[in-house]
């Protein structure tokens, strides 16, 4: 348990409903008036939770002070955003480039916070290098040893990694299509890197990490029979990574049921970038109710995802992480990203206030 900050008044910041009807008028009024405690007298993000509340970080971010006293106050993890990908790390021929995870992992530890590990393979990822062209004995030997060298290069200092990321194909519908599962065998490649990251840093929990889980119930479910054939077959799975770009517009209750069939595996599970934008994708019809009304909508379904989780059995929780601290590190803000420079999707403001998520995640944690 954690010591309140100073000047916090508990009673007033869990004075807003925890779970708001969608659609209620009177519930984002409600909403809208909570007493939130403003700037430094807001409870601390980790603060909320016995378990590690975590977020990402970049190299671009390490010199930015205002940022580094946020993390610093707010979270007990962080994932490195792209820094331990193949993309940085995986070099021409082979090589690898290890200046810029080196610098992320450092800079974890000397804060004192858990370091998790995103990610060994991707289906999207080291495409330059991992071909349908290289001759099959080849590929598998260097796919073994970026894995066991990238884990391996961190043993003892990562507190997980997800060694396959998005292993499902988008529609939920069976497995992706990618060169390692071409290659490798449309399973044969996911056991192998757990495999190879078992042997390189025992200790690491190792997840296989998807998105739309909660949003797609048949891809929830498909994942989900993933692990159990993977654990089947051998593989050393020690937790499920579920990203969490919430859809805000899912009807309620399936966030809930992913948790609840997800817990029955037994594993820790790991919310692994949790973020639940306001704007919706391109391709969907124009959205004409109000920013309160939308406000009310993401509360409800992060409020879910929140109680879902409580809903764990305590050893089951294993880190409760957003993509971003604040909604201007977001990757939807980014022109890179969707470029979207007003969405608000995290739980902290810009500022680092508490955004209206915040209350839900702190009643349904109990703080
Ligand atoms: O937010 C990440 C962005 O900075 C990177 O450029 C991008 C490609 O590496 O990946 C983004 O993070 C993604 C994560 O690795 C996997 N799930 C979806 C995330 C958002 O696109």
């Amino acid at each position: 348990m954690r010591a309140d900050p100073p000047g916090l008044n508990r009673r007033a910041l869990l004075a807003a409903p925890l779970i708001l009807a969608p659609s209620s008028l009177a519930a984002c009024e409600r909403f809208a008036s909570a007493e939130v405690a403003p700037g430094p007298d807001a409870p601390p993000l980790k603060s909320l939770a016995d378990f590690p509340i975590g977020a990402t970080g970049m190299t671009g971010q390490l010199d930015d002070p205002v940022w580094v006293a946020a993390m610093r106050r707010d979270v007990d993890q962080i994932t490195p955003e792209w820094e331990l990908k193949p993309e940085r790390i995986l070099q021409p021929g082979f090589a690898y480039d290890f200046s810029a995870s080196d610098r992320m992992v450092d800079w974890g530890h000397e804060q004192g916070l858990r370091v998790f590990g995103h990610t060994l393979v991707w289906y999207s990822q080291g495409l330059d290098q991992f071909t349908d062209a290289l001759p099959t004995a080849r590929f598998a030997a260097e796919f073994d040893r970026y894995v066991s060298t990238v884990a391996g290069r961190y043993r003892g200092r990562m507190v997980g990694w997800d060694v396959v990321n998005e292993a499902v194909a988008e529609d939920g519908d069976g497995l992706r299509d990618c060169v390692y599962a071409r290659k490798l065998g449309p399973e044969a490649y996911i056991v192998r890197a757990f495999e190879q990251a078992r042997a390189a840093d025992p200790d690491a929990v190792l997840f296989l990490n998807d998105y739309n889980l909660e949003n797609n119930p048949r891809k929830g479910a498909t994942f989900l029979r993933l692990v159990e054939r993977l654990l089947a077959q051998g593989a050393p799975i020690g937790g499920i990574g579920t990203q969490s770009h919430l859809d805000i517009e899912i009807p309620a209750g399936q966030i809930r049921d992913f948790f609840r069939d997800a817990a029955s595996l037994g594993l820790p599970i790991h919310v692994s970038e949790l973020d639940f934008p306001m704007q919706r994708d391109g391709g969907r019809a124009p959205d004409l109710r109000s920013t309160a009304d939308r406000r009310a909508q993401q509360v409800a379904r992060v409020g879910e995802l929140a109680e879902a989780f409580m809903a764990l059995p305590a050893r089951q929780r294993f880190a409760f992480t957003t993509w971003g601290l604040r909604d201007s590190d977001s990757w939807l803000v980014r022109e890179e990203g969707k470029n979207r420079p007003n969405e608000s999707a995290l739980l902290l403001d810009g500022e680092g206030r508490p955004n209206p998520a915040f209350q839900a995640v702190a009643g349904a944690f109990g703080r």
